[in-house]
């Protein structure tokens, strides 16, 4: 089992490369790299960030796998720095995903109704192309709005209504982070029905809970687990982690305190 995780190298602020690479390896997978930028730190809440866009390194790193004839089970692609970006991931699926393997899409272009630093209109449309090539994609609240054209927030009845909406795109469509009341719930379809899994909201925000959910949910997958299972996994994981770092993580721009939750989620993960 050989996973691609295409995603940018934070620094520092624990998201991206820095929390897939030690979760899919505690989920006993073996995870090779594409970075796609390299940062001092994460652009949520830090200025004057350093930035190296590596998609000029991209296709020559590419060309080296394929003279080795590389394939991959799954591959998992995050935060991409351009448009030219997605291309390369589209090639990259195209090239190098292995007859049966899954392509999932973690569409990061924004959080809190608005877009990060630098995406634009043309990028979201750009990131549709990608989804629509995609088993699985990932939208937190936030990017399945811009996905789908619907305006955010999402409430109980919006959300649900945004799962076909984004089934257009994709068939698997997991929207994270649906807030309501107390509550924050995924969002995903089952046998032609929408399902939910929720647990409590702890208020606040906490910085790459996203990619904590997709690595623990791409970890599962490639462990035979199902999508259903492979949520609930990823979402009680996550939860778990959001509690830990309410507690000990003064600062959430450091990331979610997730390395000591890591040994519970494997329990249940092989339990
Ligand atoms: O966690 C999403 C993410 C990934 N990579 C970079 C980011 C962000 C969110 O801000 O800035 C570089």
């Amino acid at each position: 089992m050989r996973v691609l995780a295409i995603n940018d190298i934070s620094c520092v602020g624990k998201c991206s490369l820095t929390v897939t690479l030690p979760i899919l390896s505690a989920c006993g997978i073996e995870c090779d790299v594409l970075p796609t930028a390299m940062l001092s730190t994460h652009t949520g809440g830090f200025t004057d960030y350093f930035f190296r866009d590596c998609t000029e390194d991209i296709p020559q790193i590419l060309q080296h796998w394929k003279s080795i004839g590389l394939t991959f089970d799954f591959i998992y692609s995050g935060y991409l720095g351009s448009i030219k970006q997605i291309d390369l991931v589209l090639q990259t699926a195209k090239h190098f995903l292995s007859e049966n393997g899954k392509l999932i899409v973690d569409p990061v272009m924004g959080d809190g109704g608005k877009l990060y630093k630098g995406f634009s209109a043309a990028f979201v449309e750009k990131m549709r192309e990608l989804c629509r090539k995609a088993d699985y994609i990932l939208p937190n609240v936030t990017e399945a709005c811009y996905l789908a054209d619907l305006p955010y927030p999402l409430d109980d009845e919006s959300a649900k209504s945004a799962i076909p909406a984004l089934q257009k795109l994709c068939p698997h469509p997991i929207v994270t982070g649906v807030t309501t009341k107390n509550r924050v719930s995924v969002y995903y379809a089952e046998a032609g029905n929408v399902c939910t899994y929720a647990h409590e909201n702890i208020k606040g925000f906490f910085h790459g809970a996203g990619d904590v959910f997709a690595s623990a949910f791409v970890g599962s997958l490639a462990n035979g687990k199902t999508e259903e299972e492979s949520i609930r996994l990823a979402a009680d994981f996550v939860a778990a982690c959001i509690r830990r770092s309410e507690k000990e993580v003064p600062d959430k721009r450091f990331g979610l305190a997730f390395e000591k939750e890591i040994f519970p989620f494997l329990q249940k993960l092989h339990g």
